[in-house]
């Protein structure tokens, strides 16, 4: 196989983090394969055709089942708004293409399942794109926990706040709509959260969550709507929020710690603030995105006298993916992490190897995201039960 044809649905933020990745990842990795930039579907196809011109997509379409079904194309990339990755990656698989989605997997467990299923039956390659395993720092306190450095896990702690919704002027994007979205900031984000706990902690066994939605109404998106910036460009009429604005969840794990997940969008100042303080019976682990080279650790091995957190720069070549880019103490940023995913994926896919976190850990984590829904809403603690 000498070249992989991607087509790459959704020409967003996503979408152009995605190309910069494809575009660029085997120029820092050594690739068994390349990637070409085939084809790229959405549908204003304005933008599409200035989004494939400027990232260098050979080809543009609006119909993403005609693409999908492409014998030429070998891979597909999701990056649509979750209430279409299920239809598209179950028509993917069933055409024998290997899937690479961004998160959240889907609006619910139904849905997460038959997207497993499908792709199980295909045989095909298929990855959920939970970037943030993949930075390195992130990737250094999985290799930290798996030596034994914090010992037997106590605590979880982790939030992921943002405010770029807290503005009632923000128009009512597909963001705040459960039919298009699943949820808030508990899909949005408490999706990165699950993930990350389940990669470095265990599963969760037990949540006991509670939402609320601060702003009920907001002014409907005019055409082309920014994502994530303020002010509506609205029509003047407004349209009701159906999804949490901030969730805030307990839970146990199986393996007998205890864990906090607390997410919102109206955390004014916090602009990508995803943190998790892991406390063991050796030591502790603290990471912050907005210091994303950084890990912070302490261990109780360190001399009585001289014990502390310390940083570490997590930027030497003995460090997760970074012999592939620059000198000790030149960082590296957010679009990194997708450049890592690329390689891990394209290399999944030549040497058939399964990839983390795939759609079996994508259905877990929806089944847990199910769960704390059904939790914020009767008030009662529920136990997950993965079948
Ligand atoms: C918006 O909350 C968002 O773009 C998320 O959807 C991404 O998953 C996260 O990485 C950055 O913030």
């Amino acid at each position: 196989m000498s070249t992989l044809n991607v087509a790459i649905i959704g020409h967003n933020f996503m979408g152009k983090a995605h190309s910069n990745a494809w575009r660029n990842a085997g120029r820092f990795f050594d690739l068994p394969t390349t990637p070409v930039m085939k084809l790229a579907c959405g549908r204003d196809q304005e933008s599409l055709k200035h989004f494939a011109s400027g990232w260098g997509w050979e080809e543009t379409t609006s119909d993403w089942r005609a693409a999908v079904a492409r014998p030429d194309i070998d891979v597909v990339d999701i990056c649509t708004p979750p209430d279409l990755h299920a239809e598209i990656a179950i028509r993917a698989a069933e055409n024998g293409k290997h899937i690479f989605c961004e998160k959240p997997l889907a609006l619910d467990s139904t849905q997460a399942r038959a997207m497993l299923e499908a792709a199980k039956a295909a045989g095909v390659t298929h990855y959920l794109n939970h970037n943030y395993r993949r930075v390195p720092a992130v990737a250094l306190a999985k290799q930290l926990i798996d030596e034994g450095f914090v010992g037997t896990i106590y605590h979880w702690r982790s939030a992921y706040l943002q405010d770029w919704i807290v503005d009632p002027s923000f128009p009512l994007t597909w963001h705040l709509r459960k039919e298009r979205a699943g949820s808030g900031p508990h899909h949005d984000l408490n999706s990165h959260l699950i993930d990350l706990a389940r990669y470095l902690v265990g599963e969760v066994r037990t949540v006991s969550a509670t939402s609320t939605t601060f702003v009920k109404e907001r002014p409907l998106p005019g055409a082309g709507a920014a994502t994530f910036s303020a002010g509506s460009g609205g029509r003047g009429e407004l349209g009701e929020v159906t999804v949490d604005d901030a969730t805030f969840l307990v839970a146990t794990f199986d393996n007998g710690a205890l864990g906090s997940f607390d997410v919102s969008r109206f955390a004014p100042g916090r602009k990508n603030h995803n943190t998790f303080e892991i406390y063991g019976s050796d030591g502790s682990i603290v990471f912050d995105l907005e210091r994303m080279n950084e890990l912070q650790v302490f261990s109780r091995h360190d001399p009585s006298h001289a014990q502390g957190f310390r940083t570490i720069i997590v930027t030497e070549p003995n460090h997760p993916y970074m012999n592939a880019w620059w000198p000790p103490g030149h960082l590296i940023g957010y679009e990194h992490s997708f450049h890592h995913a690329v390689a891990d994926f394209v290399n999944a896919v030549v040497r058939r190897e399964r990839i983390r976190p795939d759609f079996e850990d994508g259905l877990r984590e929806t089944q847990v995201l199910d769960a704390a829904l059904t939790s914020a809403a009767s008030g009662n603690r529920v136990t997950i039960s993965y079948d």
